[in-house]
Parts: structure tokens; sequence; C-alpha cells
């Protein structure tokens, strides 16, 4: 069955755009397509954008950061590690599955329709990716998975840890994690790299590591991540998750990486309110930000996108899968807020993050592509990002996964009236 959308704005358009979709694809996109579909809906001049993109979150950690032993006292992402640590026996898959059910009702409610999210396999009952690949397959026609063998204990920190990640590719995970600076020593945080990328090689999968992830500009583990890779000509299929010693290290050093980054063709994943509220903790004043150099990335064409990495977690209290607010405090931090700046800012949540994801070929408003987008409640990108705009209408293979109203408000004062 044919729908249309009409009246959609979309970015880098002048005109009202109509959409064409028909058995769950984009079959036409343009200003007057002239044809009668057997329903049509106006959309009223509002912005029509790819959905969100969340590359980078802990789907089995949610909601725990009130639990008995689970507060972080100091805020620092190695207690957060420890209150994990000390917290996280005898989860269950039921229970690990109603947590993540929650977190992705917020993300899917606030216009997410990819997300990929971490498991830590640093547990021999391997619970979190029982769980996190059961929700995968049940929600796989209204929202995209994908899952990260990661060792939040280490690979070799924690008793096995590198096996127990190769385990859980072998059962289904979709990338090869890893935490190179939390490892005992420099030399293990190496190995853990050289490890990643064999795996990877190995199991045909993507790799994301959460690299370098402190203020410690002696932390280089990105540097290593970005030769191996490269060499094996996989750079554009590797993120490297948070990269805040980045943001720490000098100028000439940065100037060289930055090269062979470039040639790698690595992604980036920031998670701006995370990291900085977990950084700079143990700087007085001046106080570093602590995020990675998203700014001189996104300049020099490298692909970089936000996530929003936790919710309610020992490692950060807040959190709600909004997006739009995880890009607010990423362009204020970053100081990405040129004219022009604001006006791509979306891509950082929408078609960076699908790069990284590596499902670009699908992901995209263009004919032939599956019929997924948002509408915004905002007749420009700029409005969108200025007034933290809301998420109007959710769309999958051309079905209405929701519709929101704009919620009416009374008043007689004619000021506040339109
Ligand atoms: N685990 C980690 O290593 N780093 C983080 N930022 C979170 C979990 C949230
Ligand atoms: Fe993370």
């Amino acid at each position: 069955m044919q729908k249309l959308y009409t009246n959609a704005t979309l970015v880098d358009k002048d005109e009202p755009q109509e959409i064409l979709i028909d058995n769950g694809k984009f079959t036409a996109i343009g200003p007057h397509l002239a044809v009668e579909a057997a329903e049509t809906v106006d959309l009223n001049g509002r912005l029509v954008v790819p959905p969100y993109v969340d590359p980078h979150i802990h789907l089995d950690y949610v909601y725990t950061a009130m639990r008995q032993g689970a507060l972080n006292g100091t805020g620092t992402l190695f207690e957060g590690i420890q209150r994990w640590s000390e917290t996280k026996a005898g989860a269950t898959v039921e229970e690990v599955k109603e947590r993540a059910r929650r977190a992705v009702r917020e993300e899917m409610l606030q216009g997410v329709q990819y997300i990929r999210t971490h498991a830590d396999v640093t547990d021999p009952s391997m619970t979190s990716l029982k769980a996190l690949l059961e929700l995968k397959e049940e929600l796989k026609d209204i929202l995209t998975i994908q899952i990260v063998s990661f060792p939040q204990e280490g690979m070799y920190a924690y008793p096995n840890g590198a096996e127990l990640v190769e385990e859980g590719l072998k059962m289904g995970a979709d990338c090869v994690g890893g935490i190179p600076h939390y490892e005992l020593a420099r030399e293990f945080g190496e190995k853990s790299v050289h490890k990643a990328v064999e795996l990877a090689v190995k199991y045909d999968k993507l790799i994301d590591l959460h690299c370098d992830e402190t203020d410690d500009d002696q932390s280089r583990f990105l540097e290593l991540l970005t030769a191996l890779t490269y060499m094996e000509g996989i750079g554009d299929r590797t993120t490297a998750s948070h990269t805040c010693s980045f943001g720490s290290a000098n100028g000439a050093y940065a100037f060289r990486l930055m090269k062979t980054l470039i040639k790698a063709k690595l992604n980036f994943i920031s998670c701006p309110t995370e990291n900085i509220y977990l950084e700079g903790r143990q700087d007085t004043y001046p106080k570093r930000r602590g995020l990675t150099r998203v700014k001189e990335l996104n300049d020099a064409g490298i692909n970089v996108c936000f996530a929003q990495d936790s919710i309610a977690d020992p490692w950060y209290p807040l959190g709600n899968g909004n997006l739009m607010n995880v890009l607010d405090n990423g362009i204020h931090i970053c100081q990405m807020m040129s004219f022009p700046e604001i006006d791509h800012a979306l891509d950082l949540i929408t078609t960076h993050g699908a790069v990284t994801m590596h499902i670009q070929d699908e992901y995209g408003l263009d004919a032939g592509k599956p019929a997924n987008f948002i509408v915004l409640d905002a007749d420009s990108p700029y409005e969108a990002v200025r007034c933290r705009t809301g998420v109007l209408r959710s769309v999958r293979y051309g079905k209405e996964l929701f519709v929101r109203e704009p919620a009416p408000v009374k008043t007689d004062l004619a000021i506040l009236q339109a």
C-alpha cells in the first residue's frame, strides 16, 4: 500500500517535499510527486530527518545507580567500575531485560531507532549478553540493536577476560570490545588492543573499544588501535569510544596522529554528558573538560558522533535517552556553535552515528532504502537545535511507531499566544 507524506521540510531543500512510501521503503522523494496514494499525511512543514542513532550505551547497566552499594562517591570512572564490579553479581536474564526494555522505551519515544549497546562479558555466566541478544531478536522489526562483547573489568585484569570476549563473539555479539586504559599495565593495554584486532579479523566483526577514557595524556592506545586497524584495512569498521586523553594530548602529538586517523578512516564516539561529569576529577583549577577533540576531528572530515552512554548507572546518575539533550551539551562543551555547525549539528546524532554503526547502506532518506524517519517539531535544523525540539513522529518501514501531538497550552495572555 502506498503512503504519501506531504509538506515535509528536508535539510538542504528550499521547497516543501513529498515522501512516497511503498512496501516499507522510500520509493520517491521530491517537491511534486503527482501521485495518488491510498493514504496521505500532511506534515505541515515539520522537519523530517533520519532516526536518531545512539551508538554507545550500556543497556545492561541502566537504572542500577540507586542500588545498595552502587553509589559512586568520587564521581570517577574508576570508582564506577569498582561499584559495578561489587554489585553486579546475581543478575538474571529477565531482570536485565526488564531494565533494558525500559531504557529502550525511553530512547525510542525520543526518536532513536538504532542502538549500539555494550554487554559486560567479564561475567562467566554471560547474563548481560544473553539478555541483550534476546532483546535484540525480540525487537528486530522496530529497533536495530548492535551488541559489543565488552570486557568491563579488562581482558587481562579479569581472569580469562579475553576468552570471555571471544566467547561473546561466538554467541552472536556484533562487535569486539575492550578497555585498554583499565588493564593493569600499559603492556597489557597494548596486548588487549592487539587481541581485539585479531578477534575482529578472525570472526569478521566490527571493533568498538572504550579507548583512553582518562585525562592521562600518556594514555595513547588510540594510536595503536589506529595503526593496527589501518594496516588490516578495517579502520572504517573500527570505533574509538571516549578517547578523552586525546583532549589532553599536546598539539604536536595530536597533529601527527590526526593524519593517521584520516588515513585509517576511524570512527569516533564522544559521550559529552558522561565525560564532562567523570573526567577532570584529579584537576583542581584550571579543570579540563575531559572530552576528545570533537570539533577538530569533525573539521578534519573524520567521522565523529555523540552518544548517551549511561542512564542512571554507577558512572552517571542521570540520562534519559534524549539524544537532543546529549547534542545540546556536546555542541556547547566542544564549542561547535558557528551557524554552519548548528545547521549540521543533527548529523552528530543521525548520519554520523549510522556511519559508525556501519549501516549507511540501509540508513537515510533515499529512494530504495527502508522508510525509517522521524519528524521534529521545528521547521529548520537551526530551530530544532535552538529549541531542543521534541520528536512528533517516528516511522519504521513505513509504519508509525508513535505519533505525538504537541501539548496544548491554556492562556488568556496575548503575549503568550502565537
Ligand atoms: N563503563 C565504562 O568503562 N565507561 C563508561 N563511561 C561507562 C561504563 C558508562
Ligand atoms: Fe561506555
